[in-house]
């Protein structure tokens, strides 16, 4: 029997080669045609692996045949695949084993986890983690780079490995189990993926799953969310599991903190009037006070108590920690600097891919806003969304696919404060016009990218290349 990887990107691809590094039998499949693929950024690496092992790689391109089920014990999807797509339905009816990548990567790692879940922060808190552990860790996963590659060339200082799991990997797990989990929060996001927000929690769910006594559930008490599966945690009761695959087994619940930016926390961290506090079964102990301009912001704060619970517990002092914080430099395309132009200052949170992201970036920002909403539409319901942009009372400037039921929302509220402007191009030019007398351009888009754009960063880059034309237009001028 062969082993079946679903997807040609990044994690497909390290996928492929660990599995015909372990002299298994691989057939490679993917939705897009032969052509496509061949165009894709990581075909020279799958023509390379196929050079240097011949015959051990078989291809179904175009699709996923069913008769592919009958010849592969396994299937090995990426996170971009949904579950719900009928190949895997039938697979799970079948009851064929579906793992991903982080699962294979979890054991394959010689170190023990500090992984990093939620809607929103999972790429600032996992750099912090990164920073504080400096030496000692490293990062990767949903961040960026497949952790299974990163697992397999580990330096001999590295002690811990910090993973960002996204909900798409989550759903794919089965033994893994982190010694550490964080759960930033949740909101409604990738419902284009996960049938609704219950299913979208319960992948983030097994997250704790498999976690025993040994472990550490972290939790941001200022999430209700969180508050939740907190306490689902505490009393070992998460959950369904998802239908299909093997139940976890039974462990005892693993020690939970939290972390807070409004108050005092029962075990764990809070920030109290400007300072970092630590609280065991509600003793406080005062560590060091907050100030570390790479984090503004509450939102980033909580990334910050976060990390500082997660990096306690593997044990860094409070130096480690305080120096991991100090050199941390804000992330690309998270509330991002992109210039100032003729007293407009431009905001770039191409990150800010969803509702409570966007609408985060756009409360933090004072002063006359015009704000760019829109991109590919993930099945989100917008009524939060039309209702925040009408209470921060900005200019609205629409783009992409859901540009239409956004604007459907906004409407329904009476809010016509509002242009189309189809393009990232035509939305900037229209926002600095608006904004004469001076203020913000922000680009939140609360949207994933992928209908006009090749990834959240690929559009982060249009904006900054098109603010840095502005400027050496202004400057010609000048
Ligand atoms: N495909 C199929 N069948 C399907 C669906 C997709 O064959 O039904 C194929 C596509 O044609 C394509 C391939 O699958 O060739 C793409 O796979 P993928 O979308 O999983 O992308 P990868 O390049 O493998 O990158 C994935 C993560 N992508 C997604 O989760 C969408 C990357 O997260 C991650 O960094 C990488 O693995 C390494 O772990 C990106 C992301 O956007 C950053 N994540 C989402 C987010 O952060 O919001 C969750
Ligand atoms: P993720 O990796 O989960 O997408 P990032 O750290 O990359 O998170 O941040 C993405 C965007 O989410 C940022 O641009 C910011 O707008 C917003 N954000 C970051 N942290 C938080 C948080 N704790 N709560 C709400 N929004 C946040």
């Amino acid at each position: 029997m062969k082993t079946l990887v679903l997807g040609t990107g990044r994690s497909g691809l390290a996928v492929t080669r660990y599995l015909l590094e372990q002299g298994r039998d691989v057939v490679v499949s993917d939705r897009s045609t032969r052509e496509q693929v061949e165009e894709s950024a990581y075909w020279a690496a799958f023509a390379e692996l196929e050079k240097q092992n011949p015959g051990k790689i078989e291809w179904a391109l175009g699709g996923h045949p069913l008769e592919l089920l009958e010849r592969c014990s396994e299937v090995i999807i990426s996170p971009g695949v949904s579950l719900h797509v009928p190949f895997l339905a039938e697979a799970l009816k079948r009851g064929v084993l579906i793992k991903g990548e982080m699962e294979m990567a979890y054991l394959a790692c010689p170190h023990p986890l500090i992984a990093v879940t939620g809607t929103n922060g999972k790429s600032t808190t996992c750099s912090l983690l990164g920073n504080m552990l400096d030496k000692k860790g490293i990062v990767g996963g949903n961040i960026g780079t497949p952790l299974l590659d990163q697992v397999q060339a580990l330096d001999s200082e590295v002690r811990w490995v910090v993973a960002e799991v996204s909900s798409f990997q989550l759903e794919t797990v089965h033994e893994f189990r982190p010694r550490i989990g964080i759960l930033t929060n949740i909101s409604p996001d990738h419902l284009d993926h996960h049938k609704d927000l219950e299913e979208y929690r319960i992948a983030k769910s097994r997250m704790f799953a498999q976690m025993g006594e040994e472990g550490t559930a972290v939790f941001c008490q200022d999430d209700e969310a969180c508050r939740r599966m907190a306490e689902e945690v505490r009393n070992g009761k998460l959950p369904r599991w998802i239908d299909g695959f093997p139940a976890p087994k039974k462990t005892k619940p693993p020690k939970v903190l939290t972390y807070s930016v409004n108050g005092p926390v029962s075990n764990g961290v809070a920030l109290i009037d400007g300072r970092v506090v630590r609280y065991r079964d509600g003793q406080s102990e005062d560590l060091f006070a907050w100030g570390f301009e790479g984090l503004p912001g509450k939102a980033m704060i909580s990334n910050g108590l976060a990390a500082i619970t997660a990096a306690l517990e593997s044990g860094l002092s409070c130096e480690e920690i305080q120096s991991g914080l100090r050199r941390f430099q804000p992330l690309h395309y998270r509330m991002e600097l992109a210039g100032v132009v003729n007293g407009v200052t431009y905001i770039n949170d191409s990150k800010a891919t969803n509702i409570d992201s966007a609408l985060a970036s756009a409360r933090s920002i004072e002063g006359p806003l015009a704000i760019i909403v829109g991109g590919k539409d993930k099945g989100v319901d917008y009524t939060s969304l039309a209702q925040g942009l009408k209470d921060r009372d900005g200019r609205v400037f629409l783009i992409g696919e859901a540009a239409e039921p956004i604007t459907r929302k906004l409407e329904e509220l009476g809010f016509q404060n509002m242009e189309q402007s189809q393009t990232m191009e035509r939305a900037l030019q229209a926002g600095t016009s608006f904004l004469k007398e001076g203020g913000t351009v922000l680009l939140a888009p609360a949207c994933s990218s992928f209908d006009q754009f090749k990834s959240a960063e690929h559009r982060g880059e249009i904006f900054n290349d098109l603010v840095a034309e502005l400027k050496s237009r202004a400057e010609a001028r000048a």
